[in-house]
């Protein structure tokens, strides 16, 4: 948009005295922060009101990505940059005596969101808007994010994450659109007078769903899509009777919206989890059907109008919600209805581990969700009988969606869409011939692949602006709307000044983290060393112990010869454990241990560090992703679906230290194997050994002297304050087998490690290799995934075409 600093800097007043009646002297930087923000919707909101009436004038179909996660990260930076106006603000506040970076801090880095797969909708959602799709996210507004983590005494502890305190500036409250969710109860089918069946309820208990949108700002245009996510609430009464039940009752049905992902090792904790995936597909039908009707088309025709997409199983009731509806609200016949159903639907999945696929007892779904539970057994059964004519039984048996007792979601989601897709190259193939290879041999055509991206807006220019300048300066800036455009770079791989200006933004970003490391940490951390980064949620399968029994070898490596000639390093980790998964939260333990004597040693001073962050989330990924010089990218290969960091790190121009795993082997394809780091087993080596079950990591321990002393250092007390954690680690990697293959992939890993000590001494051979990285990184950008989304599984418009 056109905003002349003078212009920005009366709104700025003016706003400040409206809202707060206040000078610009007298404010404090939350009341800055909420003028800015409420500043901003007002320049943002003309657009908004104008593309949500083209879509319905232009009757454009539109698609709506459920999602029980969107990690979005600080929006006011983006916010600003999207609209165009980010320097003119600065500049403008920079008059006032205000530092555009502070304000920035006041406001909450909302974690609604595990990690890659939350973080992916939100990359998503802006990339949407900036490919002026017409396409809007639909979640949950949960009062409480992903929990707080605090590390006591090396232990993950969590606390409540309330990041709605002071309330969301971005978002407004729809009271007009809230809908109707419907819990437990009887239902029954009648016929009414037209000799149709109708579904009838008694007892129910009916919960308000109110939505919060915001907008969702395109890049340099003047898309704005929308994101809404719902909020729980007790239906208005005017006959409270007994107080005390209705505040029992009212709280019972907002905890549905209170927290992510609570509790669900007990009953309770799942009933609640169901209830909250329910809650959010039925309200987002609910009122996309509303809007749909305000073009009076046939309900026959939703799916030219109307794409949804279930973003992994959590929102696999969209597709009996929908069914209800469409039988029952609307008295379509069951052919119908499916086949709209399924043209409308289509699912992502994000991973082949076997826990993350959720299964929901159908006792459980039976009494929550009566009316729902007809629909999924119908379909089951429909799904059944047809396929029995067709295949073996077997592999009906296998397929279907109820068995043993329980509804299996992803199948729920197979057979309910028209599109199933992976989220890489690697893991779309082992989707098709492993994992749902049954699924594929039914629905050949239903499968397909769309490798993850990611939004190089905030993973670049809002998160190392020295270096977007640079690049910039270089080869302009087309690359910020067509980012493959970033392959200009390369034109510069011999060009010494250019690879030393890039190591100078990389030293720049190194010790702006070491800085903030000394600020919050109260450690030195020397930006002389190598910046190793895993940056990822814990889990033994991304083997964060692979990276420590390393650092372990190094400090026996320094230890037996203090002059022995390594180049120093720093490893950073982030990484959250979940709270039930005691295994990674013993590894927690066992990282902030080795970290506490490393990092206390004198004789490793300068040579050795470990930054094991506390609460890793966004806000934090984006200063410690444009410092890092190494990317680590090492899970078991086969077990990564994609990754996403390994993009954002490789866009920053760091080393990626892989296993040919997920977008990996994508990545390695792009910038080939004298630009990354490629280590370990393959995924056919992976099944080789599950085949013929040869692996026996005892061997590796008993007959490999460096690993024989690492391991033990787990169980002889040389790391002190973690004896129970090594042991119980110890006895995982050795006597029960290693589940991932830590050992076997060690001597590779540490191999290869060892060369990057070697290649990072000759500064401009490893700045030309990051600058390759850098140029090749355009292709992972998330605009060309949703436009692949967009032209290939949705049917719906978009600016650029797919590449
Ligand atoms: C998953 C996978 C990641 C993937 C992400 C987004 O584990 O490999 O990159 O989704 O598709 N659960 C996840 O975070």
């Amino acid at each position: 948009m056109d905003l002349s600093k003078r212009k920005f800097k009366e709104d700025f007043k003016k706003m400040l005295t409206e809202v707060y009646s206040m000078d610009i002297s007298e404010s404090e930087s939350t009341e800055q922060f909420f003028t800015l923000g409420n500043l901003l919707r007002s320049y943002s909101s003309k657009n908004w009101s104008r593309t949500n009436q083209q879509y319905i004038e232009k009757q454009k179909k539109q698609a709506y990505y459920f999602s029980m996660e969107f990690l979005l990260g600080r929006m006011l930076k983006s916010n600003l940059l999207n609209l165009g106006i980010l320097d003119t603000v600065r500049n403008g506040l920079q008059d006032f005596g205000i530092d555009l970076e502070q304000l920035i801090t006041i406001e909450p880095d909302p974690g609604l969101g595990n990690g890659g797969l939350g973080r992916l909708a939100a990359c998503f959602i802006d990339s949407m808007a900036t490919s002026e799709i017409p396409a809007h996210g639909n979640g949950i507004r949960f009062k409480y994010g992903l929990f707080k983590q605090k590390f006591v005494n090396g232990y993950q502890v969590e606390l409540p994450e309330n990041w709605l305190q002071n309330g969301n500036v971005w978002e407004t409250r729809k009271m007009h659109a809230a809908v109707t969710v419907r819990f437990y109860g009887k239902v029954w089918l009648e016929q009414n007078a037209a000799g149709v069946l109708e579904p009838h309820y008694s007892d129910t208990q009916d919960v308000l769903a109110v939505p919060y949108d915001s907008a969702v700002i395109g890049y340099d245009n003047s898309t704005v899509n929308t994101l809404r996510l719902w909020s729980a609430e007790i239906p208005p009464k005017d006959d409270i009777t007994d107080y005390w039940s209705y505040i029992h009752q009212r709280n019972q049905i907002e905890s549905i919206s209170e927290v992510l992902y609570p509790d669900d090792s007990n009953y309770e904790g799942r009933l609640l989890r169901l209830k909250q995936e329910y809650f959010f597909v039925s309200a987002g039908i609910q009122s996309i059907l509303r809007h749909y009707k305000k073009m009076h088309l046939h309900m026959n025709h939703l799916a030219e109008k109307v794409a949804i997409h279930i973003n992994d199983t959590h929102p696999a009731l969209c597709v009996p919600e929908l069914m209800r509806l469409l039988l029952d609200e609307e008295h379509m016949d069951w052919d119908h209805a499916w086949n709209v159903t399924v043209n409308v639907m289509s699912y992502t999945n994000h991973t082949i581990m076997s826990e993350a696929l959720e299964k929901w007892p159908i006792d459980m779904i039976r009494s929550l969700l009566p009316r729902i539970d007809q629909i999924i057994c119908e379909i089951d059964r429909r799904f059944t009988m047809k396929m029995s004519t067709l295949f073996e039984s077997a592999l009906v048996e296998r397929t279907r969606i109820v068995e043993g007792g329980n509804v299996k979601m992803a199948h729920l989601a197979i057979i309910g869409s028209h599109s199933v897709n992976g989220v890489a190259q690697l893991h779309t193939t082992i989707l098709k011939e492993k994992v749902l290879h049954d699924f594929f041999l039914i629905y050949p055509s239903k499968f397909n692949n769309k490798t993850n991206g990611i939004a190089q807006r905030r993973w670049l220019m809002l998160a190392n602006e020295p270096l977007r300048d640079l690049i910039q300066r270089k080869i302009g800036n087309e690359w910020e709307t067509t980012p493959t455009e970033l392959n200009m770079l390369k034109a510069f791989r011999d060009d010494k000044d250019t690879l030393h200006e890039l190591a100078q933004i990389k030293q720049l970003n190194k010790e702006r983290f070491a800085e903030y490391i000394k600020q919050t940490m109260n450690l030195e951390i020397n930006t002389d060393a190598i910046f190793d980064v895993q940056i990822k949620r814990l889990h033994a399968y991304k083997r964060q112990l692979l990276n420590l029994l390393h650092i372990l070898s190094l400090y026996f490596k320094i230890k037996d010869d203090p002059q022995a000639d390594i180049q120093p390093r720093v490893f950073i980790f982030g990484a959250k454990a979940a709270p039930s998964y005691t295994y990674a939260k013993q590894i927690i333990k066992l990282i902030n241990s080795v970290a506490d004597l490393i990092n206390q040693d004198r004789e490793l001073e300068n040579k050795l560090k470990i930054v094991f962050v506390e609460n890793y989330g966004v806000s934090l990924a984006e200063k410690i992703i444009p410092a890092a010089d190494v990317s680590e990218q090492i899970s078991l290969a086969s077990k990564e679906a994609s990754g996403t960091s390994n993009m954002k790190l490789m866009l920053n121009g760091a080393i990626t230290l892989a296993t040919l795993d997920g977008a990996n082997v994508e990545i390695r394809d792009r910038v080939g194997d004298q630009n990354i780091m490629i280590f370990g087993l393959r995924e056919n080596e992976v099944y080789q050994y599950y085949r013929d079950g040869s692996y026996h990591s005892r061997n590796y321990y008993e007959r490999n002297p460096v690993l024989h002393r690492i391991l033990d250092a787990l169980i002889d007390g040389t790391i002190p304050g973690a004896e129970a954690e090594g042991h119980s680690i110890f006895d995982s990697l050795v006597q029960y087998g290693d589940e991932y293959f830590v050992l076997r992939d060690f001597d590779s890993y540490a191999a290869v490690q060892e060369r990057i000590d070697h290649l990072y001494r000759d500064t401009l051979k490893w700045q030309r290799m990051a600058l390759i990285n850098i140029a090749g990184a355009g292709i992972f950008s998330s605009d060309y995934t949703v436009q692949q989304y967009a032209s290939q599984i949705w049917d719906v418009s978009s600016k650029v075409h797919p590449l």
